[in-house]
């Protein structure tokens, strides 16, 4: 029989490989992980809203009902802005950054989020998620800046994300591994069920909205075509598997392997919010993120909402589509 080990037990430990932490990191994911489960509870009831009564904006008290994105972006703000171990915030959902409320402790956490991805699948039943990640603190004053939050992803002190999904999941790594824990409903507890996740050196599967192959680079174009023609030279054929959740595309590809595509000229997604935590948890489990030219990681920010092309997934398959991207830059140059 496996052992059993709430995500709380697992954190702590892994807080104790830093002599001298205080156990603020652990308090602080804890907050998060209840703001989830918040958000995950009201994910469920998200397809009975209208059979419970509720039409439009209105519930049936007469009160006004938040879009679960809204609901999941104010919900981390209540936790976390309160928590006592963050000096500022910013979220997909906010156009600056979102400070510490006056009269609640500062601590020298930075928490960047996106509440709801993929929440545009919502109303056909498709998984969706909540992305995360933290830096420490850098400036000297009080309260954190712009400055802290625009620090590049090699700083991450921790990343990860929870997927509402045929259960919810969380997904985090610290820098020591990933490791994933299912939430178990009844115990309202997230137990280990994932154990320092790997990911294969390469995959089947690749997932890219294809609908945009008008506005893809050569690169991009031909590597496609590579996979879907040339498959003899990887032995097998790759699948399209392509939900529109990036959490949901993420969390699928990191278990089997494979290759997710947001490619240029602009991307869609963005560097702090998506591309940055989910390219430090594919690295912590063995796999690469790039732009192309560029190691996710290695992108340093400019601005609260750039977006950044994201070519994430198995090591050898990222590998592959750099090379590609870079051959065709390199012909249209010549
Ligand atoms: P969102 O954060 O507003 O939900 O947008 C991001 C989503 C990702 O989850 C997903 O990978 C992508 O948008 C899908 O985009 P497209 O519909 O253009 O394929
Ligand atoms: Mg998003």
């Amino acid at each position: 029989m496996s052992k059993i080990r709430t995500v709380q037990q697992h954190i702590l430990d892994e807080e104790r490989l830093y002599p001298g932490a205080t156990g603020d990191f652990t308090a602080l994911l804890t907050s998060l992980i209840v703001a989830a489960k918040i958000i995950s509870r009201e994910v469920n009831k998200a397809g009975l809203v209208k059979i419970l009564g509720e039409t439009d904006n209105v519930n049936v008290h007469g009160e006004i009902v938040m879009k679960l994105d809204e609901f999941a972006q104010h919900t981390i703000c209540l936790a976390m802005g309160h928590s006592g171990h963050l000096c500022v915030m910013a979220s997909e959902e906010s156009e600056n950054i979102i400070p510490i409320p006056d009269g609640s402790k500062r601590g020298n956490y930075v928490l960047m989020f996106d509440p709801l991805d993929g929440s545009s699948n919502i109303d056909v039943n498709a998984s969706i998620g909540t992305i995360f990640s933290i830096h420490r603190k850098i400036t000297n004053a009080r309260d954190g800046s712009l400055e802290d939050c625009l620090q590049k992803g090699s700083r991450q002190a921790a990343a990860g994300y929870f997927i509402y999904g045929s259960s919810t999941v969380m997904v985090y790594t610290t820098g020591h591994g990933v490791h994933g824990f299912t939430l178990d409903p009844s115990l309202g507890e997230f137990l280990l069920s994932h154990e320092n996740i790997t990911t294969p050196a390469r995959g089947k599967i690749y997932s890219i909205n294809e609908g945009n192959v008008s506005q893809w680079d050569p690169g991009t174009r031909r590597y496609i075509d590579y996979l879907k023609e040339n498959c003899k030279d990887h032995g097998h054929p790759y699948s399209l598997r392509y939900i529109g959740s990036l959490v949901a595309d993420f969390h699928r590809n990191l278990l089997k392997g494979g290759i997710f595509l947001y490619p240029g000229p602009k991307g869609k997604l963005r560097l702090l919010y998506e591309a940055a935590p989910l390219a430090m948890v594919v690295e912590q489990a063995g796999g690469a993120a790039s732009t192309g030219t560029e190691r996710i990681l290695d992108v340093q920010p400019t601005s609260l909402h750039q977006k950044v092309p994201l070519i994430i997934g198995s090591r050898d398959d990222v590998a592959e589509y750099n090379q590609f991207y870079v051959d065709a830059t390199a012909s249209a140059a010549d």
